[in-house]
């Protein structure tokens, strides 16, 4: 590769800019690095989108790099159950020998495919884990999972029916609002989330001393709340109820906004207005938790807001009514007049074109098809191609025709992530075949017979896709790696296409990558050209190939950025950008501000508008009227995140592990006190699906009755080699989180909002449970 020969880091520290690949914010950094040593990681003042803004997790890419418990070579498990290193050659014979077994006697509808989260921010796996799951699904392969529906799936379902793109919404205009509503989001953890905004914490401290107001909507007090104007506590599955009933209160109150800018462009408001008569403050205000006056006085402060905007994240997605929830978010920035207007909801630019952001083939029509194929076990309906996570486990134990027989997980631990974590554990013990593509041996891969590993966050070029879609101001910046790869390390695109090749019957070590190449690219192009609403619609897909230049992930940008809004269009729009023009300019390039005016370009729906009214979204209505009548005197659990983590994979850095036990389970102290729990002491949480031993956090930044654990924990298990992290093991929340419990119109499944029961003990399990 290009990049591999133009790099010298032997001698003098040479300083390289790059973008941060470790979450949403995109910080650009600065990184010092001396005969091969990455000495210091630093935020870059002269980054055009971040201005020098870095956390903890940035400052200790270093330290990820030079963990020695980071794979450099590859795994290959030994008849004694040992993983052993091998080279490359070797460990692509392994998994040819473990896979093809599995393929020529089941076929490939015996394979699937598990993506993580750190997908979406690595460049060779953002860009060809398509290759996988697209020829894989081609060959026959059943559904592949993600952690989405632990995570963004209602947004994605909302985005669809309502914007008309999956990957399709707005985003609340920081800068310029003057009164934000946040549900669900901790921002001074998570540094935001389908929401790019650097210094996300310094914007909204600005919102106030701009004289606006920032409202929080969490059963937790977190470090968001604590620095907002008022924190409202909400009982946790329970927003869709208190958003219903303050939509509720604006149109009795004659306060919903028809500004001339939407006119002719929603459908829908008065329905939606109709079904929330009987979701009055006073019949909401026992199952949330917030009394019928604050509902009110919350409603009043949106509409005298000069620029209101209503933002909803994580927490108001992994619940029971986890879609109604982010659906009314996006029905009060319209009843509100925000979307599309300054200080409101607006729609960002990407700057790059992605093949992420058009219909997939098999949702050719209009509108959007759901439930077109159903899980096997389960029957559970697919929802934008997926099951919920949890349906995994059960597709590999459960014995009959099309049962599990392989697993390609990549970066991906679902044995953390998962909930029903605890079935998923003992599953893939039983699988034929499993192979990693991952950096650590940890708790999913140490099942895998063959762990190939990727390359650090500082060997492997860097450019999002995704992300820019989320953002406040449109960029693009390209990083080239800071540290030069060993020569013999493949990189993971590579390896997606050599895995991509042995589904669709090419023996892993002769898939031919070149060739591959081609026809992934050829075939992304080939679809772009026939589907409506991308930037080659209509083009002629052999002129666009011959077109682009390189190979790889390189290509797949350049092509990206080229079609995209500032792009050279290809050579016909001479002086636009290209992926060459993008690497000269290593601080990044700021192409637009976020702004109103969009909506016409933007939706793609049949009908051009916002569509607001959809079966999918109206069915669910009758569950929720449900939840009013339920009495629930049980604890809900919820989960949490921490500025110095990052899901299951940032515990083996030390300098992120400093500090008290971060893996505790907060409680109230009424609630302590009801169950005679002291600060400090283990205790006992229990669900359907599980029990755990933890140390108990008295606090009364918990609202009573919600129990707060972060997910991500759980490590110490035999037969992983992540020192740090196992001296610190922590318990996985997902073994109390179960299987079973989703937000049905989106397959999303319940992580806040368990119920659950604790108790004391007087001798100690072992903390860990796996
Ligand atoms: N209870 C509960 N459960 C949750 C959540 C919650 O809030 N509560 N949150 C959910 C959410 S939002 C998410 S996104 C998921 C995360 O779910 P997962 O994606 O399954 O889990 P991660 O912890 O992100 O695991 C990342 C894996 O990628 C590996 N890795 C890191 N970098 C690289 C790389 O560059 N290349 C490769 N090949 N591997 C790499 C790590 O070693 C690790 O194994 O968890 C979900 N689970
Ligand atoms: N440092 C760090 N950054 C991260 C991650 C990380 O692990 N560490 N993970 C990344 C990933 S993969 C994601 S998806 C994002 C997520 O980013 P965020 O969505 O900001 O996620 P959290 O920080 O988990 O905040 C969720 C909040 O929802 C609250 N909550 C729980 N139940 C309910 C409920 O029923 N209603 C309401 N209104 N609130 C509720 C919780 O108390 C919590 O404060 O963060 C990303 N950034
Ligand atoms: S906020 Fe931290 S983890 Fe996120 S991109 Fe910036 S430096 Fe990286
Ligand atoms: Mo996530």
């Amino acid at each position: 590769m290009v990049w591999r020969q133009g790099i010298t880091c032997y001698g003098a520290p040479v300083e390289h800019r790059i973008t941060c690949p470790l979450c949403e914010a995109m910080c650009g950094l600065r990184v010092t690095v001396e005969d091969g040593v990455a000495s210091s990681v630093r935020g870059n003042a002269d980054d055009v989108w971040s201005r020098g803004h870095l956390c903890p997790k940035g400052a200790s890419l270093q330290q990820i790099h030079h963990d020695p418990d980071r794979l450099r070579m590859p795994l290959v498990r030994n008849r004694s159950g040992e993983h052993v290193p091998v080279s490359w050659d070797d460990a692509f014979a392994e998994a040819e020998r473990v896979l093809r077994p599995v393929i020529d006697t089941y076929g490939a509808c015996a394979v699937t495919v598990y993506l993580g989260n750190p997908v979406a921010h690595n460049l060779g796996l953002e860009t060809y884990v398509g290759a996988l799951v697209g020829m894989g699904g081609a060959a026959g392969m059943p559904a592949y999972y993600t952690p989405g529906t632990v995570d963004q799936w209602p947004l994605n379902v909302v985005g669809a029916l309502l914007f008309g793109g999956m990957w399709n919404a707005p985003v609340p205009d920081l800068d310029r609002t003057d009164h934000l509503m946040m549900l669900g989001a901790n921002p001074s953890a998570s540094q935001g989330s389908m929401l790019s905004a650097p210094d996300i914490m310094g914007r909204l401290a600005a919102i106030r001393a701009r004289g606006g107001s920032v409202v929080v909507v969490d059963p937790r007090r977190t470090q968001t709340a604590a620095r907002a104007t008022e924190w409202v506590p909400v009982r946790p599955g329970t927003d869709a109820l208190l958003l219903f009933a303050i939509l509720h209160t604006l149109a009795e109150t004659g306060e919903l906004r028809r500004p001339a800018h939407l006119a002719g462009l929603v459908d829908g408001l008065d329905d939606v207005v109709a079904m929330a008569a009987q979701f009055a403050p006073e019949h909401v205000a026992a199952a949330t938790g917030v009394d019928a006056p604050t509902i009110r006085r919350l409603a009043a402060d949106l509409a005298n807001a000069d620029r209101p905007v209503v933002y909803s994240r994580i927490g108001t997605c992994t619940q029971e009514f986890g879609t109604l929830a982010t659906w009314l978010v996006f029905v009060l920035n319209v009843a509100l007049g925000s979307i599309d207007r300054p200080g409101g909801a607006l729609f960002p630019e990407a700057a790059v074109w992605s093949p992420m952001f058009m219909k997939p083939p098999d949702q050719n029509g209009p509108g959007w098809q759901f439930g077109r194929f159903r899980s096997r076990v389960r029957g559970a309906a697919e929802v934008l191609g997926q099951f919920p996570v949890s349906c995994l486990a059960e597709e590999i134990d459960t014995p009959g025709d099309g049962q599990i027989r392989g697993l390609i997980t990549v970066a991906g631990n679902p044995v953390i992530s998962a909930p029903g974590a605890g079935r998923l554990n003992a599953a893939l013990a039983g699988l034929d075949a499993m192979i990693s593509v991952d950096n650590w041996l940890n708790e999913t891969s140490r099942h895998a017979d063959v762990i190939l590993p990727g390359l650090s966050p500082l060997e492997r070029p860097h450019c999002d896709d995704l992300y820019w879609m989320y953002s406040l101001a449109a960029c693009v910046k390209w990083s080239d790696p800071a540290i030069p790869p060993q020569a013999d390390r493949p990189e993971e695109w590579e390896i997606m296409l050599r895995l991509a090749g042995a589904l669709v019957g090419t023996p892993i070590p002769d898939v031919d990558l070149r060739a591959m190449d081609d026809l992934y690219t050829q075939g992304i192009i080939y679809t772009a050209c026939q589907a409506a609403d991308t930037p080659l619609f209509g083009r002629d897909p052999a002129e666009v190939f011959a077109v682009l230049k390189g190979v790889g992930p390189e290509r797949m940008i350049d092509l990206g950025i080229r079609v995209g809004p500032w792009g050279d269009d290809l050579g016909r729009r001479p002086g636009g950008l290209t992926l060459d023009e993008v690497r000269r300019h290593p601080d990044g390039l700021r192409l637009g501000e976020l702004e109103g005016g969009r909506l016409a370009d933007v939706l793609t729906t049949p009908s051009r508008r916002i569509e607001l009214i959809h079966p999918i979204l109206t069915d669910d209505i009758p569950r929720l009227a449900d939840r009013l009548d339920r009495t629930d005197d049980d604890l809900l659990l919820t989960s949490r995140r921490h500025l110095r983590s990052n899901n299951s994979w940032l515990h083996n850095v030390s300098g992120l592990m400093r500090g008290k036990d971060r893996c505790t389970l907060l409680i109230h102290p009424a609630d302590a006190a009801r169950h005679a729990v002291a600060d400090g002491e283990l205790v006992e949480v229990s669900t359907t699906e599980g029990a755990v031993e933890v140390v108990a956090e008295v606090t009364d930044e918990m609202m009573p009755g919600v129990l707060s654990l972060p997910h991500g924990w759980g490590h110490g298990v035999d037969g992983t080699r992540m020192d740090i992290a196992n001296a610190h093991p922590g318990v996985n929340a997902n073994v109390l989180n179960p299987g079973a419990m989703i937000d049905v119109p989106s397959n999303t499944q319940v992580v806040n909002g368990v119920p659950c029961r604790i108790r004391t003990r007087r001798a100690p399990l072992p903390t860990s449970v796996l």
